[in-house]
């Protein structure tokens, strides 16, 4: 067997689609194809809007960094978290989002069985090797009826996912280079979270493991 952590291991056709639960579905591999040119573009937006460590309401340094693009980007600060057009950063709009990101986001989205899907945010997460996500609810979006889509680049981490309240054992599930998770329905609300990056390196992200989630928020 195959252990999956290197782009080498992974194949060129597409995956079966694996279901978490109803609602929540990885496609293996679906963003393969265009992973370099997204990249590319994480580049030329945080070359704009640099990534950067927000404080969570309660005064804590998150270690995951963070930058958006599209209308709305997500913040969180000392008065809570919102969505904001603005990056308080520069104090300018967000950069926009990339057309190579709208169409992929949209045709995960569709291949999940969530036709017409058009975020109007994508937050873009950068792990470095010990960096975590702890367990928590995605809330701030008002739009429960449209799916979240996240896309997952460079070092493999072991996602959590969880149950309705955050004490319910949560499996864990791989995520490689390269593959998508749609989350709709009733498994938006579910308790979800990373645990910390492993120290390795990725041909095309170097010590980091990068992920967009795409979300409706307004
Ligand atoms: C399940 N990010 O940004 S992506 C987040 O890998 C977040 O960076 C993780 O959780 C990451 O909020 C996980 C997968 C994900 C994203 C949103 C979800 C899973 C979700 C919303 C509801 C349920
Ligand atoms: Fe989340």
């Amino acid at each position: 067997m195959t252990l999956g952590l290197f782009d080498d291991d992974q194949p060129a056709a597409p995956q079966a689609p694996e279901w978490l639960e109803p609602g929540a579905v990885v496609l293996r591999g679906f963003a393969l194809p265009p992973a370099a040119g997204l990249l590319q573009a994480v580049d030329a937006i945080a070359a704009q809007s640099p990534f950067r460590h927000l404080i969570t309401p309660g005064g804590k340094r998150m270690s995951v960094a963070m930058t958006n693009c599209g209308p709305l980007g997500w913040v969180s600060d000392r008065s809570g978290y919102r969505y904001d057009p603005v990056d308080p950063e520069t104090g300018r709009p967000w950069p926009a989002m990339p057309a190579l990101f709208k169409q992929l986001a949209r045709d995960a989205a569709e291949a999940a069985g969530f036709a017409g899907f058009a975020p109007d945010a994508c937050l873009i997460n950068r792990y470095a090797p010990g960096t975590r996500l702890s367990l928590h609810q995605d809330r701030d979006e008002g739009h429960y009826a449209h799916p979240i889509v996240s896309v997952s680049l460079g070092i493999p981490a072991l996602f959590l996912w969880g149950g309705a309240q955050r004490a319910d054992r949560a499996r864990r599930v791989p995520l490689l280079h390269g593959d998508v998770v749609v989350w709709g329905g009733p498994a938006r609300l579910r308790f979800h979270g990373v645990l910390p990056l492993p120290e390795a390196t990725h041909p095309l992200t170097g010590a980091h493991r990068i992920n967009l989630t795409f979300r409706k928020a307004g």
